[in-house]
């Protein structure tokens, strides 16, 4: 299909496609890049001294062509000598200078207005202060640059600002402040370590900050800042923890020690996602730093501490060994996240973190395998590159990382990553490098594990077994597959781990894999990893004295989706007694599919679900859980909470909205009302005057409680209803806040429905001064899943509180609605998906990230009926047809349209 037919305007030719294949050396390299930014009100100099020399590894070239995208060039001199017009050339988003020596100092001078740049990368002004995002390309709208990973260049910056921006920071150690005309003044920063232009961060602002210290494993001394807007600084506190146990961490689980003699952190209102590595200055989204117990909840704790760290281990995985090009974006994203999630595992519950890793990989990321944008976790083409900072690249890659350290073993595992700092240390580099240190590091043969990284889609494991009880062998037969993705039709097998175990009457059995050598690295018989390499495989155990039950892809060891044939009975076995709590949980959830699985059918066949009831054993089942006293209560918690609304549809070929949302709750309410008793206690045993504290404990506490009060607000019952608002009303948290008016607000009772009025204007009235809490107070409204919320959605974007220009509002009321409320959003006719296409077109040039990531609902457009999918078909020819359409939203609307 040409451009124009698929709607792309006729006179712009369709944004070009970049081809990992197509990579090549750059032809000049920048030795040093000396930065002055004069920033006025409504404009900014930018001076840029480059000094640039011909790749040794190039073909000689005798023209420069620099990236460069929305910059008023003032003048340019090669070597001091001005250049005329003749000496260089303006493209598309860049510039060529004709006649380049071997090696030459580049001085451009270039005129950007921040206060207007609404896309939120390059510089911008945020609220009150200045501040960058480079990462990928956004250098280029700050000064003309080899905006490349691969060029990476020893920086020195200096701001000049009126004194009302009192602070003025860059990336590296401050050389250099003073004084400067007309009541301004600047500060020089430099930074030693040579550095991709990604990694460049500026701000100039009116800060305040809290100050701490970290000693490193050598005996360095680095000073440590976070800086926030003044009204926040007394919500810095668990980020600053949160960053000394991250260093202390990495220091003692992958032996990296930070480099520079100070950490910075700003927390700014605008950005359009978590949070950036930038060198020795990250750069966060106030959500993923500010934090106390009265404004933000458990959730909102944890998410600081994980993006904290994440920020701060990218110092080595990603700048000190940073990318070659964006297609290895993994390298250093699923790295990181895997980095992450292992160390908040370590200062929580390891079991907890998995349940909730593997719940947004099988919900979000699997979604994304399965849809017209999968990608493998090293793509081979893109248009846009930041629609790639996507589940698959971050979470799935961050699968890979772990299966490669389950097969690798903990201490090969550490050897490798070693190899790799040490090998790569200030180069940049591809996921080939990464898994060539594993590989000589070990002695292992990764070929066939290579896979993982060029081949995208969610592999299905299909398992069968037989018991011998003649020969006391046991077998287990595993076949493996994958469905096709855009980019490949016909897969090849994936090495996968298989973690495992066999429980028998008494417990785990111990096991004797035939033909294989005794496991001597665990010193465990009971647990194995079976290594799947081919279309198909069978494992034999020998003696094996009864029938067990198999606990199977134990602590999700592989980002796939397993099928094997288990009966209720092996499920309430697995729930009740398997070592493993991961397989606990996930056999939790089976029984909870299979129950919504059972109603979904009588919904669809036109039966009632009033009164729905549940197979007694499986409320028995439920019941121990409740009456486990040695489970960890986030566990029981997440073992009581259903599959999800989005889960489900993930597993759906064909997803009926209605059929999922009215069993789910229907299987909902028959648990809340079978064990009525048990939820009461566990409601009435938490002790709600009790002070605030963050530990795993205190908040697993507090997430069971409130799952109880979910259920119980179920029951539509007057006194339970007066509970919930009695505990939005005296809690002394905004986690047991958010949870009580969450219900009341869902809850179909007129007495909660009365009560959640008054307390949603309470709420506002009480915190409309803090942007965070407020967001939460949109998110809340926006996931109702009463009728009615598109009409509260579209009340809300007039109301002062909203502004839709900042991502986290957007965020809280747009992608509440139409990604969190199915419900809702696929209701009458198709009016929400105008209502997010209306949102999309807005945003488009505006802020083209933002406006791309919005689209991911009607991306899924071909999983729905006949009569959604026109409409929502419609609302994407329509977005295509809009004239100027970014190459973030031409992407992904025309992958979708395929
Ligand atoms: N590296 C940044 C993401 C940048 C996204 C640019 N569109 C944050 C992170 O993953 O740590
Ligand atoms: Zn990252």
């Amino acid at each position: 299909m040409t451009a124009a037919e698929q709607g792309f305007p006729a006179k712009e030719q369709a944004p070009k496609t970049i081809y990992l294949k197509d990579y090549q050396v750059p032809p000049y390299l920048i030795k040093t890049t000396d930065l002055r930014f004069e920033i006025y009100e409504g404009e900014t100099l930018v001076s840029a001294m480059l000094h640039l020399y011909r790749n040794p590894a190039a073909a000689p070239a005798s023209q420069l062509t620099l990236h460069g995208a929305d910059l008023e060039l003032v003048s340019i001199a090669l070597d001091g000598k001005i250049l005329g017009a003749d000496d260089y050339e303006f493209g598309e988003e860049n510039l060529t200078i004709f006649n380049t020596p071997a090696e030459f100092k580049l001085l451009t001078i270039t005129k950007i207005k921040p206060e207007s740049n609404t896309s939120l990368e390059g510089l911008y002004r945020s609220r009150t202060m200045y501040c960058t995002q480079c990462e990928a390309e956004g250098f280029r709208k700050i000064t003309y640059y080899l905006d490349r990973p691969d060029v990476m260049s020893e920086f020195t910056t200096t701001v000049v600002a009126d004194k009302k921006f009192p602070v003025l920071l860059s990336n590296g150690n401050l050389i250099d402040q003073g004084d400067a005309e007309n009541n301004r003044h600047y500060a020089t920063w430099h930074d030693p370590f040579k550095k991709p232009a990604y990694l460049f961060a500026l701000v100039a602002g009116d800060l305040a900050h809290i100050e701490d210290s970290f000693t490193t494993c050598s005996g360095r001394d680095v000073t440590l800042k976070i800086f926030v807007e003044p009204k926040d600084l007394d919500k810095c506190d668990h980020a600053m923890t949160s960053l000394k146990n991250s260093m202390r961490w990495d220091e003692e689980v992958y032996g990296r020690e930070y480099d520079l003699n100070i950490f910075m952190i700003v927390a700014v209102d605008d950005f359009n996602m978590g949070a950036m590595e930038n060198k020795g200055l990250n750069i966060f989204n106030t959500s993923c730093v500010l934090a106390k117990p009265e404004t933000t909840t458990d959730v909102g704790f944890q998410r600081v501490e994980g993006v904290v760290a994440h920020e701060y281990f990218h110092n080595w995985s990603g700048n000190r060994v940073t990318c070659r090009d964006w297609f290895q974006l993994s390298l250093k994203e699923g790295f990181t996240v895997y980095r992450d999630s292992e160390f908040s595992a370590d200062m929580g519950s390891r079991t907890v973190k998995r349940v909730e890793d593997v719940t947004l990989l099988r919900t979000l990321q699997f979604a994304e395998d399965a849809g017209p944008m999968a990608h493998p976790i090293r793509p081979e083409s893109y248009i846009e590159i930041s629609n790639f900072y996507t589940m698959t690249v971050y979470e799935k890659g961050a699968e890979i990382i772990r299966m490669l350290a389950t097969l690798l073993g903990k201490e090969h595992f550490r050897k490798g990553t070693d190899l790799y700092f040490d090998r790569h240390d200030g180069q940049a580099v591809t996921t080939e490098d990464f898994v060539a240190a594993l590989a000589d590091a070990s002695g292992r043969d990764l070929t066939l594990f290579k896979r993982w990284y060029s081949q995208a889609g969610t592999p299905r494991l299909h398992i069968t077994d037989h018991y011998d009880e003649d020969a006391q062998e046991y077998s287990l037969t595993i076949k493996q597959s994958c469905p096709p993705t855009p980019e490949c039709q016909e897969k090849l097998p994936f090495h996968i781990p298989i973690a495992m175990g066999l429980l028998g009457s008494a417990g785990d059995l111990p096991l004797y894999l035939k033909n294989a050598e005794p496991d001597f690295e665990t010193g465990d018989n009971t647990h194995k990893v079976l290594e799947l390499t081919s279309a198909e495989q069978t494992f034999v155990f020998e003696r094996v004295q009864e029938k067990p039950v198999p606990s199977l892809l134990r602590g999700f060891s592989a980002p796939v989706k397993m099928h094997y044939d288990y009966s209720i009975a092996d499920l309430i076995v697995l729930m009740s007694r398997d070592s493993d709590g991961f397989n606990r949980w996930e056999a939790s959830q089976q029984l909870g599919l299979h129950a919504i699985h059972q109603a979904m059918k009588v919904y669809q066949q036109g039966g009632d679900l009033k009164n729905w009831a549940l197979e007694p054993d499986l409320i028995a089942a439920y019941r121990s859980i409740l009456q486990d006293d040695s489970l960890d209560k986030a566990m029981v918690a997440y073992m009581l909470s259903l599959p999800s609304e989005a889960y489900l549809s993930e597993l759906a070929d064909l997803v009926d909205v209605e059929a999922i949302h009215y069993s789910r709750t229907a299987v909902r309410i028959a648990l809340a009302h079978a064990l009525r008793d048990e939820l009461m206690r566990v409601y009435q045993d938490y002790d709600h005057q009790q002070p605030y504290s963050a530990t795993a404990d205190a908040i697993a506490a507090r997430s069971l409680k409130n799952v109880a009060l979910g259920y119980l607000m179920l029951l539509n019952d007057d006194a339970l209803v007066q509970a919930c608002e009695q505990q939005y009303r005296t809690s002394n948290n905004m986690t047991d806040v958010m949870a009580a008016l969450t219900q009341l607000v869902n809850s179909s009772s007129p007495l909660a429905q009365q009560l959640a009025v008054k307390a949603l204007d309470d709420f506002y009235q009480r915190w409309q001064h803090e942007s965070l809490v407020v967001n939460q107070w949109l998110t809340v409204q926006a996931s109702c899943v009463l009728p009615g919320t598109l009409a509260t959605v579209k009340k809300l974007q007039q109301h002062p509180a909203y502004d839709g220009k900042n991502p986290n509002k957007i965020r809280a009321l747009i992608s509440s609605f139409c990604n969190g409320n199915p419900i809702n959003f696929h209701a009458n006719a198709g009016v929400g998906y105008e209502f997010l296409a209306d949102q999309i077109i807005a945003l488009n040039s505006q802020n083209p990230q933002i406006a791309s990531r919005l689209l991911t609902p009607l991306t899924k457009w071909k999983k729905y009926n006949v009569q959604r999918q026109s409409l929502m078909k419609a609302q994407l020819e329509r977005i295509m047809a809009v004239s100027d359409l970014s190459k973030d939203v031409y992407e992904v609307v025309s992958k979708s349209l395929v």
